[in-house]
């Protein structure tokens, strides 16, 4: 297949890229960190999304290769952010795929990472989407407190996407919580998404887990998400993903 020879060849000949989209503290709209994402251009098919390659690389198990790169070049460019902009404890976070969760060595990559670039493990956060970790329940737990005795940081990511939300949020070691963008979108136009985020934040605190929201457009939004108690955002409003990441000084707060 074309595209999967040509995938390859941006895995291991540098055809990647890292944008970072920042994440801000509720309510102070301060900037504490960023999420990494991959972005493939290729030169003859021009900008292919990750919503077309990560799938293609899950699949041919590409995924592995791919995202130990993008573990390491985060752990490294996060490294060398100047303090005086990023402040000493900006974090950055990865999106790591179920199949690279899955493998053998996934800790020691993570511990690579870490040793390679000097990043202090608390400042690494490492996503795993919902709907992955539903497989195999007691398998990713376990995982997942091996990484968290490394001091990252782990969150779950596109929370309430899948079906067995509540029961991942009390089973998982997780820190953080990402409430998927889909019911974001709606907090301020639809009464029942209302009430499931206001819910989701209320079960994520009373378990000790911190609550992000995805996908955050308007100013609207970020009040009612303040309002509710959520603890930091991420999305338009506050920042596109960029390839410099914005991390310079207080920002406007939505409150
Ligand atoms: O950046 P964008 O919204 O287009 O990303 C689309 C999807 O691709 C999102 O679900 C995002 O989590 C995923 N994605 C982006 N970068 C990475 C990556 O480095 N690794 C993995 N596994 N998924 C990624
Ligand atoms: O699944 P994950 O959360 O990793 O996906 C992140 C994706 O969401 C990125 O591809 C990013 O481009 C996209 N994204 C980030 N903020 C917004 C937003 O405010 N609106 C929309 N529509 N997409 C967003
Ligand atoms: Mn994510
Ligand atoms: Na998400």
């Amino acid at each position: 297949h074309v595209l999967e020879r040509r995938l390859r060849a941006a895995v291991d000949g540098g055809g990647l890229t890292l944008r970072y989209q920042p994440v801000v503290a509720l309510p102070s709209g301060q900037v504490t960190g960023v999420e990494a994402l991959a972005r493939w251009h290729d030169e003859e098919l021009g900008e292919i999304s990750p919503d077309e390659f990560v799938p293609l690389a899950e699949r041919t198990g590409l995924i592995v290769d791919l995202g130990r790169w993008v573990l390491r070049t985060a752990c490294h460019e996060a490294a060398r952010w100047p303090v005086v902009v990023a402040g000493p404890a900006a974090s950055v976070a990865v999106n790591v795929s179920p199949v690279q969760l899955g493998q053998r060595d996934f800790v020691g990559d993570v511990v690579a990472a870490l040793r390679a670039s000097g990043l202090e493990p608390p400042r690494l956060c490492l996503e795993i989407t919902e709907t992955a970790a539903i497989t195999d329940l007691a398998s990713t737990a376990a995982r997942l407190e091996e990484l968290r005795r490394l001091g990252v940081r782990l969150a779950l990511d596109d929370f309430g996407s899948g079906h067995s939300s509540l029961t991942l949020l009390r089973r998982l070691p997780v820190d953080l919580v990402k409430i998927d963008r889909s019911f974001v979108e709606r907090v301020t136009t639809d009464t029942a998404d209302a009430v499931l985020v206001r819910l989701v934040i209320e079960a994520a605190h009373s378990l000790g887990r911190r609550v992000c929201a995805e996908g955050v457009e308007t100013l609207e939004q970020a009040r009612q998400l303040v309002a509710m108690g959520c603890d930091s955002a991420q999305g338009w409003l506050f920042g596109r993903p960029a390839d410099v990441p914005v991390l310079a000084g207080p920002t406007q707060g939505p409150a």
